[in-house]
């Protein structure tokens, strides 16, 4: 007797040592592996597959992956690939502590400037101060303050007292929604206090996966039933790298910079050196925040390494 399986559409909710839980629109969920080595589409990529994504199976084999809407992804430096962390956002909540881990402005930058203009559609980018119970130093504050100009919503948060969540609840609802930051920053204890049902989820699989260890390793979407959309826990990320960003583009990835793009002496500008920049001319006369074009600086020679060493490509 010919046994057929009909091929089925879900949602991938998290992937731990290369098996995926996906879940049906009927909320079954079922455990697949990818069918062969490699997926295609995915050829040049860290991992193929992460929470967020859209994918055919059959039989618990993955055969496909639905084209992404969008992704928060990273450069592996060590690996030389792309890592996908998030698929299919409405939000990236960029979360960040003022201490315990110390502040870091040089990794929203690049977690910002690598959400732009990649993908058929953007991801809101917001930003969020938890551990506000730790007190909230000068320096941080003024950082806050030059986001805030440029046009970027900032929670001010404790997953320990509670402050701030609610807001972050009723911006966050029926809406795909990632966590990411560094290690440490407090980003399941926000969950863990935002929700029960993400909380009582993120127990479980930790339970299960991560033998109930602290520290997040896989990237995990919780779906919100009742008003759609949903939650993913990301793991902690020590470095970021952008990734897929031209260095000649890099500046449209810095809001405030953008309007600057095309206006320089020459064409081939990269607005590190030239005379005739209108980028460095607005630096100089303190309309560019100095420490967020350091920041344009530092990503753009991180930029034209990386591409040296893939194209061999030389960047002057
Ligand atoms: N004071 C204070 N401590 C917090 C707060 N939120 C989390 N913490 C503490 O910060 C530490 C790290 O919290 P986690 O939630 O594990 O951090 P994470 O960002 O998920 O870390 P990774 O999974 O490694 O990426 C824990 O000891 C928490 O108790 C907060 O609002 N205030
Ligand atoms: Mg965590
Ligand atoms: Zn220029």
């Amino acid at each position: 007797m010919e046994v057929f399986f009909l091929a089925m559409q879900g949602t991938v909710l998290f992937g731990i040592n290369n098996i995926y839980t996906v879940r049906t629109q009927d909320k079954a969920e079922h455990l697949c592996r990818i069918k062969g080595k490699v997926l295609k589409g995915c050829e040049n990529v860290y991992n193929p597959i992460t929470a967020g994504d859209q994918v055919e199976f059959e039989d618990g084999l993955i055969t496909a992956l639905m084209p992404r809407r969008n992704a928060f992804t990273r450069w592996n430096r060590k690996r030389f690939m792309s890592q996908i962390i998030a698929a299919n956002l409405d939000i990236l909540f960029c979360v960040a502590a003022p201490s315990e881990p110390p502040f870091r402005p040089r990794f929203l930058d690049k977690v910002i400037a690598n959400s732009c203009r990649k993908y058929s559609e953007e991801y809101e980018v917001v930003l969020v101060l938890n551990k506000c119970d730790l007190g909230i130093g000068e320096d941080v504050a003024e950082r806050l303050e030059v986001y805030r100009s440029m046009g970027y919503r900032i929670f001010q948060v404790s997953a320990k007292t509670g402050e701030g969540l609610e807001e972050i609840r009723s911006y966050a609802r029926g809406r795909v929604c990632a966590f990411a930051g560094q290690s440490g920053v407090g980003k399941s204890s926000l969950l863990n206090a935002l929700s029960s049902q993400v909380s009582r989820r993120m127990g479980e699989v930790s339970k299960k996966y991560n033998r109930g260890r602290h520290v997040t390793n896989y990237a995990l979407y919780v779906p919100d039933d009742l008003n759609g959309g949903g939650i993913i826990d990301t793991p902690g990320i020590r470095e970021i790298f952008v990734d897929g960003i031209e260095p000649e583009e890099l500046i449209l990835h810095f809001k405030e910079m953008a309007p600057y793009f095309g206006k320089c002496s020459f064409s081939t500008c990269t607005h590190t050196v030239e005379k005739g920049c209108a980028l460095r001319e607005a630096v100089e006369k303190g309309l560019i925040y100095p420490d967020r074009y350091e920041a344009y600086l530092r990503t753009y020679s991180e930029l034209t390494d990386q591409a040296a060493l893939i194209y061999g490509k030389e960047y002057s």
